[in-house]
This record gives structure tokens, sequence and C-alpha cells, in this order.
């Protein structure tokens, strides 16, 4: 097999660079570099340079930025704004060249100067501004409207602090805050006219004014300004591009001159403080609501900038005609963190603009639909009332108006009996008054949506099915999907070439094309490249594994990843239990001719989620004592990975064979790294839940290794007990591996560190770790045999690769154009 050269990673599918370009870009970075930088080319760092790169890109965007803007107001095309308060970025400098076929000139331009654009590329920091697949999620969909043209807006929140840095100290996760805006951030518009006044607290006045019926109008005690800040997002070949609007918070007095000028200089500052405080910090965790007023505040804050906003853009140019609002405009929730905005937009309509109740509220419906990404029901929003009363006093009281005529409806329709009244009510009234989000979203919403067949079908029967009984027609799937610019051409570039070379250059712009990859699939020659550019991968992230963490691993051995949130539903216990069989195993039989293994683990847990956190610990004591162990001969190694985000998966996708989605079945919503692995050639070993069931069906049984409970089975066995102590009593493997963590083997020094960990599973395994553990081990078995037949291996890859298609952001977009949105696509 011969090894392309490390550098040829790096050479992109982009045409070769013209010289009359690169001169042009050339002079265009020096320009930047000195007027916009003010930096000398002679003493300008890699900063600089960066800073300067990125100017020169972005003004190619606004290039394209204004024409696509004028088109659509031109044509009054109908908008989507997509609301959320996540959006995992990542870098864009990859993303913005490739999307504008500029990564070789601008390569070319730099050499001339001297600097490395794979340099410049790492000094950028992620915009880490979400916690895992909601946030990464609307970031491919952004960067998927824009390559379908589909007029789109995203708000959300500019945090000044994204998610936390996490390092590892003694094994054990420690949070570090992260500064994404430090050294500024070069994509951005500050747009200090772009200003709206956010209400907080204060009560609500009935007004009379002549002889009308008389309105409502709130007086808020406090009001916070929002701030706009726009990044254009550039979509495939430059065609178009869209704005995602994020609003950072100020306080309207910044000085507090007034409370200054008594000599209360400290309540000065308090308020600019607390208004501030509003943008400054990303929520970490993720499906746990804190339930605390500041989330609260954030979420009003946005969804309130956002609205505004919309109705004043549409009242410009719809000449002030707000009934015809929902015409021309279709707005997303994603999930119920800006639901708020529905008491909100029926706020302006009947306040503001003065619409009776009836007609806003139609408006209002056909105008929201919103997004499930979750059935935990520890994740679902709940307020409290008290809360609401008194930080949104008039959302309360239209919130009681909307209930009351939701359940008079019903009444009167004779859908609901008297004693599912409560049930379906808006308000939760069993443990303390409580605003359920989630029925909010779904009453004031035209389509509500789950994000795979199997987690659709979930809602149905489970959290929503009386509304679904209700509202047959409600609730729609919407299987999620990747952007490919991002997780194939970008992330795996030499994969890209080499699909572009067998199915031709159509596949760059029709990711269906990719089946045609599948003729390939028995072709030496084919399967040899393919290996080749997953060695080259392989290697690179072997050295970084060393640079970051001092292991050494072997990168023939199969690669093994598991990279998420480190959650018990997403069970890296599972993972990391069988680590320790199969390293028993090894060590019981060390001539046995064991497949060579690296386990690669990377994840966030949220810092309050304790079982989480000694998760990690785990992992990095099995680590510790795996590692070290000479019997192994290097066979087994066990990695984690510290500060898993975008830039990271990048890195680590590429290289991995095997991709574990291994959630209790009914619980992972989704998943969509699953489909970022399976694109890049990794075989999925995972339970038939969420998107994994439909990878399946793509890629077809034979490439595929699925194990363990349905989630049929999974409801079965938690109604009839799950007897643990039984199951673990019959496997002799299962035991000796909890008796081994229990009593320390992995923790001298803390003995009895893991032992209630242990207890726990043997007393309550609610995510049916036990249960699943010997169908998971013999899946993990019949993998190393595969892989043993590496033609077979290498079969089953490129049949991964070839029918990802379907998986594509852009399909998932053009089934929201059409079947939610009505807007048109290119
Ligand atoms: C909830 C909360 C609660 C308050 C604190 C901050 C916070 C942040 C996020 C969430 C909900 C997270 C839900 C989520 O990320 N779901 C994931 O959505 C993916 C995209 O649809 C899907 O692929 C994953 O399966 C699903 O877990």
């Amino acid at each position: 097999m011969t090894l392309p050269p490390t550098s040829s990673l790096k050479t992109r599918i982009a045409l070769p660079a013209d010289e009359a370009d690169v001169v042009a870009l050339r002079r265009a970075l020096v320009a930047k570099l000195t007027y916009a930088v003010g930096k000398d080319p002679l003493v300008a760092s890699n900063h600089d340079w960066f800073v300067a790169t990125a100017l020169t890109v972005r003004d190619r965007i606004v290039d394209r930025w204004f024409p696509s803007t004028r088109a659509i107001y031109e044509q009054k095309r109908k908008r989507v704004y997509y609301l959320s308060m996540e959006f995992l970025i990542g870098r864009l400098l990859g993303d913005s060249l490739n999307n504008l076929g500029l990564t070789e000139t601008m390569r070319a331009a730099l050499a001339e100067l001297g600097v490395d654009l794979e340099r410049l590329r790492t000094i950028e920091p992620d915009a880490a501004l979400g916690n895992g697949g909601l946030g990464r999620l609307a970031a491919c969909f952004m960067e998927s409207m824009a390559s379908l043209s589909v007029a789109a807006h995203g708000y959300g929140i500019r945090y000044d602090h994204g998610l936390f840095r996490q390092y590892i100290k003694d094994g054990w996760q420690m949070e570090a805050p992260e500064n994404w805006l430090a050294s500024g951030n070069p994509w951005e518009f500050e747009r200090p006219e772009v200003l709206f006044h956010i209400g907080f607290g204060g009560h609500v006045e009935l007004v009379q004014e002549g002889s009308g019926a008389g309105g409502y109008h709130w007086r808020p005690a406090e009001t916070v300004e929002a701030l706009a800040y726009d990044t254009p997002v550039v979509g495939w070949r430059g065609k178009h591009v869209n704005t995602l609007r994020l609003w950072s918070a100020r306080a309207p007095d910044p000085l507090g001159l007034e409370a200054f000028n008594r000599g209360d200089h400290l309540g000065a500052l308090a308020s600019q403080a607390r208004a501030q405080s509003i943008s400054q910090v990303l929520y970490p965790s993720d499906e746990t609501p804190a339930g605390e007023e500041l989330r609260l505040r954030q979420e009003y804050f946005f969804s309130s900038a956002a609205l505004q906003d919309i109705i004043r853009r549409h009242m410009e140019q719809h000449d002030g005609d707000v009934r015809a609002l929902n015409e021309h405009v279709a707005i997303q929730l994603n999930d119920t963190h800006p639901a708020i905005a529905i008491p909100e937009l029926m706020r302006l309509l009947v306040d503001v603009h003065g619409l009776e109740w009836e007609a806003a509220w139609t408006i209002t419906q056909a105008t929201f639909s919103y997004t499930n990404h979750t059935l935990l029901p520890e994740a679902l929003e709940h307020w409290g009332v008290p809360l609401m009363e008194r930080l949104l006093p008039r959302h309360m009281q239209i919130i009681y108006m909307i209930n009351a005529l939701h359940l008079d409806r019903l009444r009167a329709a004779g859908k609901i009996e008297e004693n599912e009244v409560g049930e379906v009510s808006l308000i939760d009234e069993q443990a303390g008054r409580k605003v359920r989000m989630g029925w909010l979203s779904f009453v004031g919403a035209h389509k509500v949506n789950g994000v795979s067949a199997l987690h659709t079908e979930l809602m149905r029967q489970t959290v929503f099915s009386t509304f679904n009984r209700i509202y047959p027609d409600r609730i729609v799937n919407k299987t999620n999907g990747i952007t490919f610019r991002r997780w194939l051409m970008e992330a795996n570039p030499g994969l890209t070439r080499l699909l572009a070379e067998t199915v031709g250059g159509k596949v760059l712009d029709d990711p269906m094309a990719l089946a045609d990859f599948a003729a390939y699939a028995d072709d030496t020659g084919v399967q040899d490249r393919f290996a080749a550019i997953r060695k080259d991968h392989k290697v690179a992230l072997a050295r970084l594994i060393s640079e970051r963490l001092h292991i050494r691993v072997n990168p023939d051995a199969l690669f093994d990843t598991q990279i998420k949130r480190i959650h018990e539903y997403k069970r890296q216990l599972l993972n990391i239990l069988e680590t320790i069989a199969l390293y028993d195993s090894m060590r019981a039989q060390p001539t046995r001719s064991w497949t060579p293994r690296v386990k690669i683990f990377a994840g966030k847990a949220a810092a309050s989620y304790h079982r989480a956190k000694l998760i990690i610990k785990l992992i990095n004591d099995v680590a510790q004592v795996v590692n070290s162990d000479p019997t192994l001969n290097g066979k087994l190694k066990v990695v984690f990975l510290p500060n898993y985000n975008v830039s990271l998966a990048e890195a680590i996708i590429p290289a991995s064979d095997l991709s574990e989605q291994i959630s209790t079945a009914g619980m992972e919503a989704s998943g969509t790294g699953n489909m970022k692995l399976a694109l890049n050639g990794a075989l999925t070993i995972g339970t038939l839940d969420g998107a994994n069931v439909e990878i399946k069906q793509q890629v077809g049984d034979d490439n595929i290794f699925i194990f363990g409970m349905t989630a049929a089975e999974v409801e079965a066995k938690r109604r009839d007990g799950v007897g643990a102590r039984d199951l673990v009593a019959a496997s002799p493997m299962l035991s000796q591996v909890l008796e081994q963590v229990a009593s320390g083997v992995f923790s001298p020094s803390e003995p009895d560190l893991y032992r209630d960990l242990v207890e726990s599973l043997l007393d309550h395994d609610h995510f049916l770790v036990l249960s699943d553990f010997d169908a998971y081990a013999a899946a993990q078995a019949q993998v190393a045999d595969r892989w043993k037949d590496q033609k077979a291996w290498r079969r089953s890859a490129i049949l991964n690769t070839a029918h990802m298609g379907w998986f594509s952001s852009d399909r998932t977009i053009r089934e929201y154009a059409r079947e939610i949105w009505d807007v048109p696509v290119q």
C-alpha cells in the first residue's frame, strides 16, 4: 500500500489557483494587514495574519451578501427565521474559503507572503455558542439554508463566553471559562443602530382609549437593550449569503449616572452588570433546565429582540400590513427555548398593533413551528408561575388567555374528557404551578416536528400522545442532517477528491450522487486509496494524541470512537465496562490474535452532573491502568481527549473506524455525530435508537452492527423491573468487571470511589447498561472479527460513505421548506 504524502491531506478539491487571482488576493491581504489590523508585514504575528485573512475573506462574502439581500427584498420572498439559543459554529475560515472556492488561491497568496494557511486555520478560536447536537444542528442548517438560497435569518445570543473549556486533572473534569472574543471576532459586524428595548418586571395597566374595549399595557420596571451583531453566512459556491444576527445585552444607561451622582457608585455598576449578565455566558447544561431566572431572562431577551426586528422588517417591506405577517414570515423554534416568542408575538399584535385576539392567534399559529429535540422528561422546560408573573406579567396573562381558549375549544368540540383537562392544560397544577413550555409550543405552532422517524413516533405515542390524538396532522418528522461541506469536504478533502474522481464532480453539488460510489466497494484500487486516506488521518490523530496526552497509539489499530456529551443515557459507561472486559480477556489469553484497538472518548459533562463527571474519571482511571500494562503489547489503548469541540470533531471523525452510538433505545432523539462518522467511512456499532434506525436502512444490515433492546423492549423492561443482580450473576464476565470497578482495581488510591456507581447499577439500572452488556460485548466481538478481514471491512466502510447522501442537511432543509415553511428552495 502506498501512502500519499501527508501534505496531500491539506490539498483541497477547489480549482487550482489562478495567478491573477492570487496576485489580487495577496494585495488585498497586505492592505488589510496594513490598514485594518495596523501591522507591518515584517512584524505581523500569525494572529495578525489570521485577522487580515478573515477580513479579506469577509469582503468577498459581503460582495455576495448585498445582492442576496437585495434579491430577497425585491422579490418580496417569504423569509425563514430560525430562533435558537445555541449556534455551535466552530471555526469559520475553512468553511468560508471552501464555500467561496478560494482555498487554493488563498493558500498560494499567503504562501507568497511566507504564511501557512493551515497554521492560520488552527489559530481561529471555535465559536462554541452551543452545548451539543441542538446547537450544531442550528449551525448546519444555517449553512444549508444559505446553500439552498432560502431567505433565512438565524437569531440567537452573542454570548461573551461560550461552552466552558474542559481540562482533566487527576482524571477529573475541570471547567475553565472560555473566551472566544478575547482577540476580537473578525467575522461579525456590530450594528449599533439596530437596538431594541426589552422589558422585564413591572405591572400591567388596563388603558381605556376612547369608547373602545380598552387594552392592556405592560409597564416594565426594568429595560435592557438588545444590540445586534451580524455574521454573514455564505452558502456553497458563494451563490447566496444569509445573516446570523446575535444579540448582546446592554444597560440603557451604562454609567448609571443617577445612582453614581447620588454617591452610590457600586449600585451604578450593579445595574449595568445585571443587564450585561443576560448575554454573558451560555448555560452549560444540556437536557437539565436549571429553572433559573437568568435563563428565562435570556430566553425572553433574544426572542423579543428577534420578534421586534422581524415585525419591523415586515412592516417596512409590506406596507405596514401586520395582518399579512404569516404570508411573509415563518419562524422555527429550535426546541422550547424561544417558546416565549409565542405570547410575545400575541402581545405585539394585540397590545401594540391593536389586532383583535382571534386574528392575532390565527397569525401566530400560522407563523410558528416548533422542533422537539428530546423526550427526556427532565429536559422539558417548565417555568414557575410566580417567576413568570414577576418577570413577564403581561405574558403570563396572555398565556392564561391562550390556555382558557385552548381548553374551551377542546371541550366544545368534545375532544377531551373533563379528567383530561389537567393533562393538556398549559399550566401544570401538580408540583407547584408551572407553565409547560412544550404544550405552549405545541398549541402555538401549526407544525411540530421530531428529528428522526423513531423520535417522531415516540413523540406521538408518549409526551404528546393526547395532543396527537386531538391534532393528528400537527406532528411531522424531519430527520436531521449534517452539512457535507464541513463534515466531508473540509474535514476530509482526501476522501472528497477520491469521490470526485470516481463518481464525478457532481457529487460536490448533489449528495445523492454519493450512491454511485457503491459501485467501487469491491474495487481493490479504490479500497486501497480509501484506506490510505484514512491512514493519513489516523496518523495525524495519533500525533495529536501523543502531543496532548503523551500516549502512543498504533495508527494501524481499529480506532473505536465515542464522541458526544457525557450522559448516562448515551452510555459511555457501557463502553468503558466492555473495555474492561476486553482488557481482562486479553490478559487471560495473551497469545490469542486480538484485534488491536484504540478506544477514543471525548465529550464534556455538565459541571453539576456528578455522575457524568465520575464516568469521565473512570474512563481516565481505566486508561491509566490499561495504557501502562506491558502484557498487552499495545493491543489496547484507552484515550480521553479533553475539550471536545467542533474542531476536535473534525480531526477525530475522519480518523475513526468504529462509531459508538449506543444510547438506551428510545432516548437519543436523533444523533448527528452518527451521520458524520458514517459519512467519513466509520462503521456504526449501535442500538436501534434515533437516526441509527434510518442509517441502518440506508447502509444495509451487513454494514452496521446493531445490538441490544429496542425502544419497546426498554419500555417493557422498565415496567417489569430490570432484575440486574440476577443478570449479573448469570454473566461471569460482567460480574468480574463490576467487582473490579467496585473494589478499586482502577482507583487504588481511593478504592471506594466507584462503589456507589456499581451499587446503583445493580439497584436501579435505569439506562439498562447491564441488560444490554452481553449483547454489546457480542457485537464488539463481531466487529473484531470483521476487522480481521480488511477487505470486507473496507467494503463496508465504502458502502457507508456511499449511502449517507440522504443525511445531507440540504435534504432536511428542503423538507422543512416544503412541508413546514412553504418557501421555495433552489
Ligand atoms: C436543554 C437545556 C435546558 C436548559 C439549560 C440549557 C439547555 C440546553 C439544551 C437543552 C436541550 C438539549 C437537547 C438536545 O441537544 N438534543 C439533541 O438534539 C440533537 C439535534 O436534534 C439530536 O441529534 C440529539 O439526539 C438530541 O439529544
